[in-house]
């Protein structure tokens, strides 16, 4: 049995005071009229038998002669819902005896899950809750459409519906069977101390953040990365000449590729694009706002540079250098990490040679870049030493292809490859 009520609360009539479960079936037990609980004579679990008294109720409206009200014929073991109330709120009101009309509306309120259920349980019957452990659905994640928030079978049965189609499941909810679900192991619990001495130190507000972010988009979005390296020898060396004409002013390779970027986008309007959450549509976007991965002492995040479309290298290098200083300085605004349509994860100026970069949900695709190397390239005559630049793009493959992929990322290498195409 559960009880859906608690002393103090007002009750409307009709409303749920407890759920009956039997082996066969389940039924709530409704208040005959409206009052307030003044005293509960049951609580969770409890078995009940015909004719036991649930609650004592200061029944709203003033004279009546309170007594045991009769038993639900139907129900699994079916109590009367009042008993004669003590002297003291000998207010009690005959259940049937209630002049029609005499409470009034005020004292009806509304049936609300979160009062007869306070904190964030959901509220469900039994049978419904039943339900969804069968289907091995965490009713916390399901959202009651039934008045007052109420979860009903169909809310579960549409949840699975929805986790199955969309092949995924909310972080934290529970499996869904029949492969829907990713049924993980739970987390090893170690005392690490018994092997060695350690330290504690906590996570910062941006890790915690960024962590849960990437593990939810590394488990919901199947990741393929394209590998491809870009000739970047003669963009290096107008980058050089560039960045002696503006020495104010860091012009790194990034914003070449911020350019570059957007020139594939425009080509295949698929990479700019995300998923709506209902998973059945794409939404195309003709605009061209760059996400740039930043690395901070507190962890990683990811300002936006808007429109990069419009701006010329040097007011992107000038833009980058801003986010960047004030992404280090913990000082950039919600707005200015909002908005993006793709993003780029430089490990350039370190080191590397590939890597996976994950993608940045809603976005379809992210494009990591690695350590520009000198190598030698067959120009059919001979080998020459080139600049070779890895590329690396993960991409959302429900909703790019890997042919797709290879032709945005051979297309990539061409642009850097021969700046002058970013003119085009
Ligand atoms: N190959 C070779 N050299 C490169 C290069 C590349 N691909 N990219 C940059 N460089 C050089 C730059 O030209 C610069 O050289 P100089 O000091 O001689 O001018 C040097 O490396 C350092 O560049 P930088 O890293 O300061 O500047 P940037 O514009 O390339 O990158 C920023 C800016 C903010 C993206 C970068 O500082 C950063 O934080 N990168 C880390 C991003 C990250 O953590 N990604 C991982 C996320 S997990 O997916």
């Amino acid at each position: 049995m559960e009880v859906l009520v608690k002393v103090g609360d007002t009750i409307a009539k009709d409303q749920s005071l407890v759920t009956l479960e039997s082996d066969k079936a389940t039924m709530e037990v409704p208040a005959p009229f409206a009052g307030v609980i003044r005293e509960l004579k049951v609580k969770v679990g409890d078995e009940l038998s015909e004719g036991d008294v649930i609650a004592i109720v200061d029944a709203a409206g003033e004279a009546a002669a309170p007594a045991p009200a009769p038993a639900p014929a139907a129900a699994p073991a079916a109590p009367p819902v009042a008993e004669k109330p003590a002297p003291i709120a000998a207010r009690g009101v005959l259940p049937g005896n209630a002049p029609e009309g005499d409470v009034p509306p005020t004292a009806r309120p509304p049936f609300d899950a979160k009062i007869v259920m306070p904190g964030d349980v959901p509220y469900a019957s039994p049978a419904v809750r039943a339900f969804a452990r069968e289907l091995g659905v965490d009713i916390q994640q399901v959202k009651g459409s039934a008045r007052g928030g109420r979860i009903v079978r169909e809310d579960v049965a549409a949840y699975v519906k929805h986790a199955l189609a969309s092949g995924a499941r909310p972080v934290g909810g529970a499996p869904v069977p029949a492969g829907g679900g990713l049924n993980l192991l739970p987390w090893p619990k170690v005392d690490f101390a018994k092997f060695g001495e350690i330290e504690e130190k906590p996570l910062s507000r941006i890790q915690k953040i960024s962590g849960a972010n990437l593990a939810r988009n590394w488990a919901m979005i199947p990741h393929v990365t394209q590998h491809e390296e870009a000739d970047i020898t003669e963009l290096e060396a107008f980058r050089k000449q560039l960045g002696a004409e503006n020495k104010e002013l860091k012009l790194t390779p990034l914003v070449f590729q911020m350019k570059a970027v957007v020139a594939a986008l425009k080509a295949f309007p698929q990479f700019n694009a995300s998923l709506d959450a209902s998973g059945e549509k794409l939404i195309l976007k003709k605009y061209f706002h760059i996400g740039i991965a930043v690395d901070t002492p507190d962890g990683l995040v990811v300002p936006v540079i808007r429109d990069v479309d419009k701006k010329g290298l040097l007011d992107l290098a000038r833009e980058l250098g801003e986010i960047s200083r004030k992404a280090r300085e913990k000082k950039l605004g919600p707005n200015e990490m909002s908005g993006g349509c793709f993003s780029i994860s430089s490990l350039g100026g370190i080191g590397g040679t590939a890597f996976t970069p994950i993608v940045n949900a809603p976005e379809v695709a992210i494009l990591g870049v690695s350590k520009a190397a000198i190598k030698p390239v067959w120009n059919g005559k001979e080998f020459a030493p080139r600049l070779l630049l890895p590329l690396s793009l993960s991409y959302d493959h429900r909703v790019i292809d890997g042919a797709l992929a290879a032709r945005f990322a051979v297309f990539l290498a061409n642009q850097l490859g021969d700046i002058r195409r970013l003119l085009l």
